[in-house]
């Protein structure tokens, strides 16, 4: 049986590169996308050999640099047949006054129109073939607004909102399209937001016991492997001291 296909974006770290990692081990092929080529290459070693890997280099953000990569993928890459929208970040927690304009650009760039940007050239190679999955990482922050969570829980709201309608419009053309919405997952996330602050990053995950990138990456993995009549359309996974965006039962 001829390989599938996957292509990851934002797969350098977290969420992404453990579902790099759990659908190559359930007989994917993988391209994996990132800024970080130095930790695309070490996915690339990690892998089982008989896992074919692509990386590309590039910032969803740009999107000619996104069509000049994505466009012209050597022959036997062009077959998308999985593609996951996994890189965003936030960008600040901030109230709305207080809010940074250039973390409002990444995050609507990156979060909103760089996956659209990452779908616009994959989305057409799956029509033609009326074909293919895509699964699209929204959040909790998809489905809840949080103080100060203003700009990202809106560019996750607008993640979920393309969702449908990427499944209503590609329906006719068999294209499963899936919504994953975790709630907290210990990755480089927190990080990335607080700017490389380090003790505010880690105190997010303090108390309790976080989502892994794996746990995601597993959901992800049973998503894609299910018969081509189911698509589990949407799917939130919290941890279980999480009941919602701003409830969080921690032991202090
Ligand atoms: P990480 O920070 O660990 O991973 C983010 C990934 O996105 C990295 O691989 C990063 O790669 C990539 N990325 C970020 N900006 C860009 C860009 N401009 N161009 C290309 N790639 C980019 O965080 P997570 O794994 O947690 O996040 C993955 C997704 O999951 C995000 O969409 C996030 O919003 C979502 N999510 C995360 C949750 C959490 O609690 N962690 C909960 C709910 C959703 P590089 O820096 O190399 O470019
Ligand atoms: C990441 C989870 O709650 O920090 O999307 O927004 S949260």
């Amino acid at each position: 049986m001829e390989k599938k296909i996957a292509l990851i974006t934002g797969a350098t770290s977290g969420i992404g590169r453990a579902t790099a990692m759990a659908l190559a081990s359930i007989g994917f092929d993988i391209i994996a996308t990132g800024r970080r080529s130095e930790l695309l290459d070490s996915l690339g070693r990690e892998l089982p050999k008989e896992v074919r890997f692509l990386s590309l280099c590039f910032d969803v953000r740009d999107k000619d640099v996104v069509n000049q990569q994505l466009a012209s993928l050597p022959e036997e890459w062009s077959q998308v047949d999985v593609l996951v929208n996994n890189a965003g970040n936030a960008h600040g927690l901030d109230p709305i006054q207080n809010g940074s304009l250039t973390d409002w650009d990444a995050m609507i760039d990156i979060n909103v129109k760089g996956l659209l940007y990452v779908s616009h050239e994959i989305i057409p190679k799956m029509v033609a073939r009326n074909s293919g999955m895509i699964v699209n990482i929204g959040s909790i922050a998809a489905k809840e607004v949080y103080p100060s969570g203003n700009v990202y829980c809106g560019s996750k709201h607008a993640v979920d909102a393309i969702t449908q309608g990427m499944r209503m419009d590609l329906n006719q053309h068999g294209i499963r399209v899936v919504g994953i919405h975790p709630g907290l997952v210990e990755t480089e996330f927190s990080l990335v937001r607080f700017k490389g602050d380090e003790h505010r990053s880690s105190a997010v995950y303090q108390g309790y016991e976080p989502l892994l990138a794996t746990d995601i990456a597993d959901t992800i993995a049973f998503a894609v492997s299910r018969p081509k009549h189911v698509v589990l359309a949407d799917i939130v996974i919290l941890p279980t001291a999480q009941a919602s965006a701003t409830l969080v039962k921690k032991n202090n």
